[in-house]
């Protein structure tokens, strides 16, 4: 057990680290490649994206060209080696919708030199054309569907099925999340949210930046690194409506951990995150091909707490973005998300502990949740307060507040008590990448073939907006 002593590294704000020094940092870092050559290190950048049930909205099309546009500097800087955008959008038969992947190479076409000067090269000559369509194009940013059904085959064909005990992908975050870890070829792999407002480059930097700093001969002392953030939020639907955002984490996860952390005085060091669902971070590759991948919401959270197992809380830094501007959900939706995470955590405890939970474990940490959450709502009231000054617009009700954390409080006691089975997804859980390589012995070849289909995918989707001839 790792002791009080070793806390989650604080690395305070994201300016801190100059823009020019993560770029030579990164020049000047070198990695063994699969063939023992030392070879530059590399990033990759993935965005997991689902617009549902309505499809796009001009909010977000304008986020998506905001992100894509703060990621081309970094390209053209060489501090991007590919991004990849990862799609889950599905129409109303539940099948594919690959309008939205169309649009998103339409957005990169505009907003990354890179990416159009590949496409237009395709357009120029017909043998690279001819070999896009056969996948043997690299293109620098790729857009997947995780239902696309060629890559379903790829994974039968090599008998990835056989190692999950399931056929095909589930839907949710985490499913889409595990299929971007052999797609990508990044030693590093940096992960944002299609939502962010404010996006900058200098997140992207500033989260990959401890690992480049720290990375020793193969491999690096920090190997996670998760953003934390004050979320604002603008609704989807209307946005002049503005409020104080981050409700799972504020009200469920942060007082959630805690009471964990203090009833079973398991995962010390854990109750210092700041943002533990934050869907911003980077990753080594050698940890995030050894976790196993939950299909839900779950994903950040089992990814923490399988990186605390496995490398301890020194290991893990957090590094604060200040202000994230976001399109956010309804309330209705999040609850969903909140029984996908309470889920999620109950059934590692048991795990942990190897017993179910005793009527008293239960009560304690009802009541130390209530507690945390009491004292942590007057915390916020303050931030909303100077949070204010900058955003004027920004509503926030401490009642509101108050009324959610009841909502919380009933899904952590349905799970605790067993109930409402039919509010919680079905739960899957992906062996690790690592595990599958085992079990398959092909992993090298498969990853191959699934970054083959990928740029298929892309010149298809360039192909139907009418980008390529
Ligand atoms: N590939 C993929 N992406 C997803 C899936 N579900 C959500 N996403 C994307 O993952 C990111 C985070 O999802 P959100 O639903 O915004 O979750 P959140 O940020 O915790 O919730 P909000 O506070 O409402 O923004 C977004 O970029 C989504 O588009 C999915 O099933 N598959
Ligand atoms: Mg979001």
């Amino acid at each position: 057990m790792f002791s009080k002593e070793s806390n989650v590294l604080d690395l305070g704000d994201y300016r801190r680290f100059a823009f020019n020094e993560c770029i030579q940092e990164k020049f000047n870092t070198f990695v063994l490649d699969e063939g023992g050559l030392s070879s530059p290190l590399s990033i990759s950048l993935v965005i997991p994206t689902k617009f549902e049930p309505e499809g796009i909205l001009e909010i977000e099309e304008t986020t998506l060209h905001r992100i894509l546009a703060e990621c081309s500097e970094l390209v053209d800087a060489g501090y991007l080696d590919e991004i990849v955008i990862m799609g889950a959008t599905r129409n109303g038969n539940g099948e594919p919708d690959f309008t939205i992947l169309e649009k998103a190479v339409k957005i990169a076409y505009e907003e990354l030199g890179l990416f159009r000067e590949q496409v237009d090269l395709l357009n120029k000559y017909r043998s690279q054309k001819e070999r896009a369509k056969r996948g043997l194009i690299d293109f620098f940013l790729k857009v997947v569907h995780q239902f696309d059904q060629n890559i379903s085959k790829l994974f039968a064909k090599y008998g990835v099925f056989g190692v999950t005990g399931f056929f095909g992908l589930l839907p949710g975050k985490g499913s889409g999340l595990w299929l971007s870890v052999p797609i990508t070829r990044g030693d590093i792999l940096c992960f944002v949210d299609a939502d962010i407002m404010n996006f900058q480059k200098e997140f992207v930097t500033g989260l990959c930046h401890p690992i480049i700093y720290s990375w020793n001969i193969q491999e690096a002392a920090i190997k996670l690194v998760k953003a934390y953030y004050n979320r604002i939020t603008i609704t989807k639907t209307d946005p002049q409506k503005i409020f104080l955002g981050g409700r799972i984490c504020r009200l469920l996860a942060i007082p959630l951990l805690n009471s964990i952390v203090e009833t079973f005085k398991l995962y010390l060091g854990l109750e210092t995150m700041r943002y533990p669902l934050a869907g911003e971070f980077a990753v080594s590759r050698d940890i995030i091909e050894r976790v196993d991948f939950p299909n839900t919401y779950a994903i950040e959270t089992s990814l923490l707490f399988q990186t605390y197992d496995m490398i301890g809380p020194a290991s893990i830094a957090q590094l604060d973005l200040d202000i994230y501007r976001h399109i956010g959900q309804s309330f209705k939706n999040l609850e969903n998300m909140a029984y996908q995470i309470v889920d999620f955590i109950f059934r590692l405890i048991d795990e942990k502990i190897g017993r179910p939970l005793t009527r008293e474990e239960k009560e304690q940490i009802i009541t130390s949740y209530d507690e945390n959450v009491t004292k942590l709502i007057s915390e916020y009231e303050q931030i909303a307060l100077k949070l204010k000054k900058i955003e004027n617009n920004m509503i926030y009700s401490k009642a509101d507040d108050f009324k959610n954390k009841q909502r919380m409080q009933q899904v952590i006691l349905e799970v605790l008590e067993g109930k409402s089975k039919e509010r919680r997804p079905r739960y899957f859980s992906y062996p690790s990448w690592r595990r599958i390589n085992e079990r398959t012995r092909n992993y090298f070849v498969l990853k191959e073939m699934l970054r083959r289909r990928c740029n298929q995918s892309t010149w298809s989707r360039l192909r139907e907006c009418g980008l390529l001839s």
